[in-house]
């Protein structure tokens, strides 16, 4: 459990290396941040869109979305702005869930996720088949708010939060990595905060 003060930057993970990355510091809020304005978005027409390198090409509605199988899981977030926050209970869908239901190509290594608004971010297949990977409209009990993304965000709670798309419109698989919106400035094309992979 998450206790705050100097011993808990001693916690240690599964793998060995410590709880909160190098260079990152423990907040207790939780700051809001992205570029450009809160799309508005209505679940009557909302649509998740999973295309690209497979078989079966997938568009949700809210409604099929939310009747899928439901994991709730709790992790950790660490912005590359230098914040993390501990503990937070997420409910959504496992991203390996989605990805079973288009059957990926054998050339798909790479994903790039989509969101309302424009927003765009890349991050490896490889990355994504840990069951913490999910799609996620629930954090600690509430429904996302659409200043953190909701009605549906992305979470890769292992790498920089910038990877984690609010407002996810679309999964799209490709062979080739491909910067998206933050990486193109210059951010990582990775982003792991334990090797502080901030910028590339
Ligand atoms: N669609 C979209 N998603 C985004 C961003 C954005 O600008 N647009 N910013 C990213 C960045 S840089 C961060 S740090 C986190 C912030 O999430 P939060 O506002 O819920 O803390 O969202 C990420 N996801
Ligand atoms: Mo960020």
């Amino acid at each position: 459990m998450a206790l705050f003060g100097g011993s808990q930057t001693r916690e240690m993970r599964e793998d060995g290396r410590p709880r909160l990355p190098p260079g990152q510091r423990l907040t207790d809020g939780w700051p809001v941040l992205h570029y450009g304005s809160i799309p508005s978005i209505d679940l009557a027409t909302w649509e998740l869109k999973i295309f690209g390198l497979v078989e079966h090409e997938l568009t949700l509605s809210w409604d099929q979305f939310m009747a899928l199988p439901q994991q709730s899981d709790r992790s950790d977030m660490h912005c590359v702005t230098t914040w993390s926050r501990y503990d937070n209970d997420w409910v959504g869908v496992p991203f390996v869930d989605l990805q079973a239901l288009v059957q990926l190509k054998p050339e798909a290594k790479h994903v790039i996720f989509h969101s309302y608004g424009g927003y765009t971010t890349n991050v490896p297949l490889a990355e994504l088949q840990d069951r913490e990977n999910m799609l996620v409209h629930t954090h600690n009990g509430q429904p996302l708010t659409p200043e953190h993304g909701g009605p549906l965000r992305g979470l890769v709670p292992q790498l920089y939060l910038w990877k984690s798309a609010k407002w996810i419109r679309g999964i799209e698989f490709v062979a080739e990595d491909r910067p998206g919106f933050w990486e193109m400035y210059g951010y990582h094309m990775h982003g792991d905060p334990w090797t502080e992979e901030r910028y590339g």
